[in-house]
Order: C-alpha cells, then structure tokens, then sequence
C-alpha cells in the first residue's frame, strides 16, 4: 500500500481577496502551499471582538484552527489616522458599514482632513499576523507602515484605502506603486516575513 504524506499546508483565515492576493504573494517561497478558507472549504463567521489587532488576529486564527485541525494563520490590520485620534484602527473594516465601497469611505476621510496640514496628517498601516498551530501554540507578528494621508483618489492597485495612503519618499499613495514594492513596504510584508521566520523555527522545534 502506498502512504501518501500529508501535504503540509497553511490555511489562512481570510474571506478579502485583496489581503489574500498580497498573502500568496509574500509566502510564496515558504515551502508549504498557502490556502484560502474558501479553498479549504471552510465558512465560519468570526466575531472579531478583540480591542487590538493582535486580539482579533488570535481569534481568527484560533477559531479556524479548532475547525480544520491545520496550521491556520489569520491577519487583522487596519489604517490609524492621527488626526482621529487612531481612527477607524480596529474599526478599518466596518468603518461606514462592511458594504459601503471604498470610494466613499476614502471620500469621508478625505473630507474629515479637508483643511488639516500635512504635518498633522500623519497615518500608519498596522498588521498583526496570528498563526494557530495544531498542537495549541499560537504564534504572532506585527508590521507597520508609515504614510500621511493624502488629498484625493490615486491610483488602481492595492485594495481599501490604499487609494488615500500617501508615502511622501515616494510620492505616490500605496495605490500606484507595484504590488511587489508595497509588499516590500508594507505591514503585511512585514508582519508575514517576521511571522515566516517564527513558523519555521516552531516546524523545526516541533521535529527535534
Ligand atoms: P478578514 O477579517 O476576513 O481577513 P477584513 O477585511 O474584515 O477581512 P480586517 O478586519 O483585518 O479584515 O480589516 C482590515 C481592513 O483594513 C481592510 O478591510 C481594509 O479596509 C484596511 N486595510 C488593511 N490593510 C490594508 C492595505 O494593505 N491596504 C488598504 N487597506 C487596508
């Protein structure tokens, strides 16, 4: 009889696509095979009601772990806005309702700084990763990504508000460079890339 290894493999407990186009992308040199949760069949409704983004992340990850019995890894992120005291942080998501487009959640912020100075426009993207392993070790990472936010609508790429999410060195909002030089930037870049170096020293531990 021939024993097929199990082939090992991260879920990761998303259901937004722009995350998980940037996700694929980053891990893609991991050695293991990164799949969706729709790609591994599971649907589950979360309650993120953590107050941090590490909080939410766990949760996430945690839940679907418990469901599958696989390494699962999650992301939660979100914008903070200085000048809103932090805003819409945890919030990024549900900001205006999940189902209002980004046109007009990026439209509201715009008008919210209308007449605020650049020097008081300062803004962060924050990631944190949680990976949930089968055996109950949950490991996490966070990555963060400075900018100011910017006058109006810019470029295509990305997904959310990187359409308002001016990186000064550049001169260019997270919308209009590559998608390989955001990911080089970005806190999910750096939050999976630290959480990469986690997850295989916890493999190779879990091996001795
Ligand atoms: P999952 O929980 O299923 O992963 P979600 O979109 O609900 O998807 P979060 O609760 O983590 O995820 O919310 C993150 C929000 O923050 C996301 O929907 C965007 O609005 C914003 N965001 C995070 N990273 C971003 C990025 O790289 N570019 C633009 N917006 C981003």
């Amino acid at each position: 009889m021939v024993h097929r290894q199990m082939e090992k493999r991260i879920v990761f407990a998303t259901g937004n696509e722009g995350k998980m186009r940037e996700i694929r992308m980053i891990l893609k040199d991991m050695g293991m095979r990164v799949v969706s949760m729709r790609e591994a069949g599971i649907e589950a409704e979360i309650e993120e009601n953590g107050t941090t983004f590490e909080e939410n992340a766990v949760i996430k990850a945690r839940a679907v772990m418990e469901r599958c019995g696989e390494i699962v890894m999650a992301d939660d992120s979100g914008l903070e806005i200085d000048y809103l005291d932090g805003a819409p942080g945890v919030y990024s998501a549900r900001f205006m309702g999940e189902d209002t487009s980004y046109d007009i959640k990026n439209s509201a912020l715009l008008e919210k700084l209308r007449s605020v100075p650049e020097e008081q426009r300062s803004a962060r993207f924050v990631c944190a990763v949680a990976c949930a392993l089968p055996d109950g070790r949950v490991l996490t990472s966070r990555g963060v990504m400075e900018g100011i936010i910017g006058w109006e609508i810019r470029g295509e790429n990305g997904f959310g508000y990187d359409p308002i999410f001016y990186l000064p060195e550049y001169g260019k909002t997270s919308a209009e460079i590559s998608p390989e030089l955001k990911n080089e930037l970005s806190h999910r870049g750096k939050a999976l890339r630290e959480m990469k170096r986690q997850l295989s020293a916890a493999l190779q531990e879990a091996e001795r």
